[in-house]
């Protein structure tokens, strides 16, 4: 059962898009509420409750004993105990004796103490009087979250070469240079399906321009690639360029779209491009015309973008150039002052007809823009689109997905992409993935192998790297027909994959969840972390240690073992309990629950030469229910689904 609360005038998030229940304050049972600025709300903690959500943080599944703000904030050093990321995804399940959920829905400032002094005090602290408070309760954690991810609406829907493996780095400048990636792939046998461009595809970095020098011929270019069935996935940054005679430009003053200073001019912040002015996407008449400026990529026959910057991050802004910053609070312990200072700096008119700064509705800048780039794109397009974003907010996972931003080459990293996924399906985000082999610093053979082996299981699954960072194309390493093996794993999933993502999203469910998920009773699956229940049939257990030729692995329950490696799958059968299982780096070792099926494809070069349905069934279930549509069909329900027997 859900239900909300309102405190003052609430901002419309648009984060939940079915009715639910108004209750009166005193209702509220499961929080204490201290009033004030910020106003706090706090809860005992049963000794063993575990708690559940919060998204895009850091450390692990269970986030219990540690503090996390949501301030969408762009910091490149994922570090243990950096509170804020990229994205606000408040939501939380407290799991014990009884399993309940909150999400606090304001896109201010909050705060979430779970327990960090150890005493069993959660709190929640909220920079805004004004917010919309949800509780859930429910049979156990993952029903709280169902209940949670019925009210916040159907994931995003990517076609399907979005599942393909993808090959990026900020550094790809030219048509040639995209050929080169997309040829060395070929040449290795590692199946592609898109290839990002990176901020250099852009004329001096302006949003929706092409660099003419760099690639003469987009539209021909991209035509030409898809008949191999490659797509390229260009960069569109927050900021628009301050200059005269640039059509988005001259639009955007025109119409008085862009956020406004403390004077009531159009703000200025340094970014990429330069000085620039930022769309103000929380009114809906700038994401439509926003929205619309996609189409001169679409024209040009591209079909899939991510959206960067949107925090938004701001390398300066007028004041701080000028040194005229104005008053604002110091020392705050959470983030560098020029954070606050310079989301304080501007300002969005709301569509209700209140003026707010940036640092009061901070957190929902980049998730419309996310909407306003998905909802212009679904009008633009007669089929699905790949969109990713950098900066969201709950909602938004019903425009885009997400990745994770600027991870590093580190095992850490790996580890955390492996706590992400839960997290954030528990929140939406169904569609996600980390920079696999690390965005910051050098990869090596074996970190991108192991990687490559989660990422496997990862919807969005792409290789992207920093400039000035060694290069780490699959192709770069020796014996590249490991990588080859890995890669095509994915592709001979996808027919699961695919499948469990479209049923999991259509259904509203989780896609990958924590073991405790799927076996609440099982007391050590509750501890677990470094495994992960992937569709409703795949448990996998990474290897997430550098030098590490195996690993133990929990099953809760007997299981078929399956084993990928260059001469295909070989399957045996296991009991539950303990068991120390070894993979070299060019083999990935996943597990199929009992009486389940994981149907498995023919090995292609990318998508569009996969038969999704030219499968053959691993596991000891009968039937299976296969998800199978043409991959971009904008109609996609559950009749889509066919079923599968198992031939005795
Ligand atoms: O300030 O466009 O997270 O993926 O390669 C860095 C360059 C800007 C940050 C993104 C990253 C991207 C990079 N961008």
């Amino acid at each position: 059962m859900i239900t909300q609360f309102h405190y003052g005038t609430p901002v419309e998030t648009f984060a939940v898009v079915e009715q639910v229940p108004l209750c009166d304050h005193e209702q509220l049972r499961h929080f204490t509420r201290k009033k004030g600025s910020p106003q706090s709300f706090s809860c005992q903690l049963g000794e063993d409750d575990i708690i559940y959500g919060l998204g895009e943080t850091m450390r692990g599944i269970n986030k219990r004993g540690a503090r996390y703000i949501s301030f969408n904030y762009d910091d490149p050093h994922h570090k243990d105990d950096m509170p804020s990321m990229y994205g606000a995804h408040n939501f939380f399940v407290v799991d014990g004796e009884t399993a309940f959920g909150a999400f606090f829905d304001t896109p201010a400032k909050v705060v979430f103490d779970m327990d960090s002094r150890g005493d069993g005090v959660l709190s929640v602290s909220c920079e805004s009087q004004d917010l919309r408070l949800y509780v859930v309760e429910g049979e156990n954690a993952y029903d709280v979250v169902r209940q949670f991810l019925h009210v916040i609406g159907q994931s995003f829907l990517p076609p399907l070469w979005a599942f393909g493996y993808g090959q990026s780095r900020w550094g790809y400048k030219t048509e040639r240079d995209v050929s080169r990636v997309i040829a060395k792939h070929e040449e290795k046998g590692i199946p592609l399906d898109y290839v990002c461009l990176d901020i250099d595809y852009m004329d001096r970095y302006i949003d929706f321009t092409i660099n003419k020098r760099r690639f003469p011929d987009l539209a021909g270019y991209t035509a030409g690639l898809k008949e191999k069935g490659i797509h390229l996935v260009p960069i569109v940054d927050a900021g628009i360029k301050i200059e005269p005679g640039n059509r988005v430009y001259d639009e955007g003053v025109r119409s008085g779209f862009f956020c406004k200073n403390h004077e009531g001019t159009d703000f200025q912040a340094e970014v990429w491009p330069g000085m620039t002015h930022f769309p103000d996407f929380l009114r809906e008449e700038v994401r439509t015309w926003f929205g619309e400026q996609y189409r001169i990529y679409t024209d040009c026959g591209l079909e899939g973008f991510w959206n960067d910057m949107n925090e938004p991050a701001i390398f300066s802004t007028e004041y701080r150039a000028k040194g005229t910053k104005p008053d604002v609070e110091r020392g705050d312990p959470d983030q560098p002052e020029r954070h606050i200072a310079d989301f304080k700096d501007f300002f969005h008119r709301l569509d209700d007809g209140r003026e707010k700064s940036n640092y009061e509705v901070h957190n929902l800048f980049g998730a419309m823009m996310t909407r306003a780039s998905g909802e212009g794109l679904d009008r633009l397009l007669d089929k699905r689109y790949l969109l990713f974003s950098r900066s969201s907010y709950i909602g938004a996972h019903r425009y885009g997905g997400i990745w994770t931003g600027d991870n590093a080459s580190t095992w850490e990293m790996l580890r955390q992409n492996v706590y992400h996924m839960p997290s954030l399906n528990m929140c939406g985000f169904l569609y996600t993935g980390a920079d696999t082999g690390g965005f910051g610093g050098n990869s090596n053979r074996e970190l991108l192998l192991r990687w490559l082996a989660v990422s496997v299981f990862t919807p969005l699954m792409r290789n992207h790297s920093a400039i000035f960072t060694k290069n780490q194309e699959c192709y770069r390493f020796r014996q590249p027909e490991d990588f080859r093996t890995l890669v095509s794993l994915r592709y001979r999933l996808l027919p699961y994959l695919y499948s469990e993502f479209m049923k999991a999203a259509l259904r509203r469910n989780m896609y990958i969840k924590p073991l405790a998920f799927d076996y609440p009773e099982d007391g050590k699956a509750r501890e677990i972390e470094d495994q992960l229940m992937v569709g409703e049939s795949v448990m996998i257990a990474p290897i997430l240690e550098q030098g590490a030729k195996g690993r133990i692995v929990y099953l809760p329950e007997p299981m078929t073992e399956v084993r990928y490696g260059s001469d295909g799958f070989t399957c045996i059968n296991v009991g539950a309990g303990e068991r120390t299982v070894m993979a070299p780096l060019n083999q990935v070792v996943f597990y199929i629950r009992q009486g389940k099926l994981v149907p498995v494809g023919k090995p292609a070069a990318n998508t569009a030469e996969l038969d999704l349905l030219d499968v053959e069934l691993l596991g000891t279930g009968s039937v299976y229910e296969q998800y199978v549509d043409d991959g971009s069909t904008k109609r996609c329900g559950l009749e889509h689904c066919v079923i599968r027997r198992r031939e005795a």
